[in-house]
Formats: C-alpha cells, structure tokens, sequence
C-alpha cells in the first residue's frame, strides 16, 4: 500500500510529537501542529504535513526560536504589533488576535504588524477567525526572492501569498489564499519530490528559459500570476508587509538567510474590518447584497473560493487523512 490513512487527532499527535521531540516549546509545537494538520484536512498538500520537515529543517540549522515568547503592543488606536522574537509567526498571531477583533469593533478597521517571524503557514487560517466573528479580513506576507518581476528573469520578491475573507453567517466564509506567483514554491518542490514536471508558466530556469523541470524553476526563477498584475501585486505585498510594518523584503530575508535553506524570515500584515461599524443599523440589508453577488457567481456555474477546502474538510473529518506512506515514514523518523 503507498498511502497511510490517520484520523485527524491521530496526525495532529504526531505532528506535535515531532515538534516537542525536536524541541519546540509546547504553545509553539500545539500551534505548528494544529496548523499543519488544518491545512493537510483541507486539501492543501503544499502547507500541510509535509511542511513538518521544512519547519524541522530550518529549526536544526538554526534559523527559528523554537521557544520565543511573542511580545503584544498596543501601538496605535488601530495598530497591534506583535513581536515573534524570531519564532514561528503562529503564537504571535494567536496571542495578538483578541486585540486586533477589539481594535476592529472599536474603530471599523485594526491592523495587525507581525514581526521578526519565520513564516510557514497558509494565510487562510489567518482570516478565517476573523470571518468567525463577523469581521471582513485580509492578510499579506513576503517571503524569499525566489520569483523574478514580470519582465525579468531574476529572483527578486517572494511568493508573496494574499488572503482576503467575508463573513458569511452560518455559511462557509468566502475566503482565497493565493500566492501572486503562479504557484506556490511548496507546490513544485511537492511536483520535485514526485518527479513529475510542472505545468508550463510557472518558471523558468537560470538562463532565463521557460521550463516544465521543477528542479530547473527552484534553482532558477519562478513567475508571478497573470504577468504585470501579478508582479503588481507582489510588490504591493513587498510594501505592506516589509518597508511599512518595518520588516524584510524577501531579497534581505534572503540574503538573512545566507545560503543556509531555512523558511522566509519577516513581517505578516492582517487587517481587520467590521461591516457592523462601517453600515450600523443597514448591516444585515447589506450583507445580504453579497449573498446576491455570491449566488450570481454559482448560477453561472463558478465555484466560491474556499468551497473546495470545506469540502475537503469535511471529507477529512469523515474519512481521516490519506497520506503517502514515504512522506508519512519520513515524518515520523523526525521524532
Ligand atoms: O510555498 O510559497 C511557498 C512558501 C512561502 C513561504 C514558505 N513557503
């Protein structure tokens, strides 16, 4: 059999195994744990267990705390600041939220600056406590120089990832996770590690040619989505994420990282904004207009953002994870 099944607890158990036995503290190692294993429940292999080695790896060559407690300040009527100490951006995310909601109920809109954090993790599970309680979200994170511009053939901004959520009441959030490149990086070294060529347009190699060898693209340079607008928007992310919040571009987390082959180091900004504050008493009559938006979206056959995670969600839940058996070996000779 190439495929091992677990229960979801079953994989968050050994995730936060690996964790501790590696030396990660325990809020650290339960928070790793439960975002890997969300994001492998939710059908996406590129940020789910097969980070733990990632996440292992760059702790081993030191290039994480694997036990930094965050510092929270209260830096502006509308800004939170959360300081990582060089840790895993998670704990800090979490321990910053409660500030950052009642930030956003007070005054309509709150930011959130995460610094000096090494960043890992799926930016859906960022917005979707937001959207948990009513508020709209929005979360952005450079990573390293791995993607050249539209128009180059260099590395210079990172994968760049843009999450954006809407509250939906009872139903699913309507919620996207992209990176601005074509791919996410996980994604063609999950296509190197299966050796099967990427699709076309997601890189090219170190001359600057188009190739379909992943191996080609990592060593070379990956491309944004769409062209201009793409590099558009992952200079937007360099911005709003490095020089604004006072932390890295992808270039200098790069160029931190000397050749050592640990995860992005930087900032994370999260905005947060309340439809309560923004509308008052016509809240819900509003609301109600992007119901409609989003029901003329599935009239025409187009699928929400988001639709195909819960999906998956709900079939992990059910059926547990299915995960191949060399990649599940190798997670648990990490322990
Ligand atoms: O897979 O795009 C990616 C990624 C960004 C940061 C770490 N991995």
């Amino acid at each position: 059999m190439t495929t091992v099944n677990i229960a979801l607890n079953d994989a968050y158990t050994l995730a936060f195994e690996v964790l501790r036995a590696n030396g990660f503290s325990q809020p650290h190692a339960d928070a790793i744990a439960r975002n890997v294993t969300a994001g492998e429940r939710d059908g996406c292999a590129s940020h789910g267990l097969w980070r733990l080695l990632g996440i292992v790896e760059t702790l081993r060559k030191g290039k994480v705390s694997p036990d930094a407690e965050p510092t929270i300040v209260d830096q502006a009527p509308a800004i939170v600041k959360a300081d990582a100490h060089g840790a895993y951006s998670l704990c800090a995310y979490e321990q910053a939220l409660p500030l950052l909601i009642e930030k956003a109920r007070h005054c309509g809109i709150a930011a959130l600056a995460i610094n000096r954090c090494v960043h890992f993790s799926a930016l859906f599970a960022d917005v979707e406590p937001l959207t948990e309680v009513g508020l709209v979200g929005y979360a952005c994170t450079p990573s390293h120089a791995w993607v050249a511009p539209a128009g180059g053939t260099q590395p210079l901004f990172g994968t760049n990832p843009i999450a954006f959520g809407w509250p939906r009441g009872d139903k699913p959030p309507f919620i996207f996770d992209m990176a601005t490149s074509a791919a996410a990086r996980g994604e063609i070294q999950l296509h190197q590690r299966a050796g099967k060529a990427i699709p076309e347009g997601w890189g090219i190699d170190s001359d600057g040619q188009p190739t379909t060898d992943p191996q080609a693209v990592l060593d070379g340079a990956m491309l944004t989505f769409g062209g201009h607008k793409g590099s558009a928007l992952a200079a937007m992310v360099e911005l709003f994420a490095g020089p604004l919040i006072g932390d890295m571009t992808s270039a200098e987390s790069l160029a931190w990282d000397n050749g050592a082959g640990g995860l992005p180091y930087g900032g994370e900004l999260i905005l947060a904004l309340d439809p309560a504050r923004f509308l008052g008493d016509e809240a819900a009559s509003h609301l109600a207009r992007a119901e409609t938006l989003f029901s003329g979206m599935q009239a025409q056959g187009a699928r929400l953002p988001g639709e195909r995670r819960y999906q998956a969600r709900q079939q992990s839940e059910q059926q547990g994870l299915n995960l191949s058996r060399s990649l599940y070996e190798e997670i648990c000779a990490l322990r």
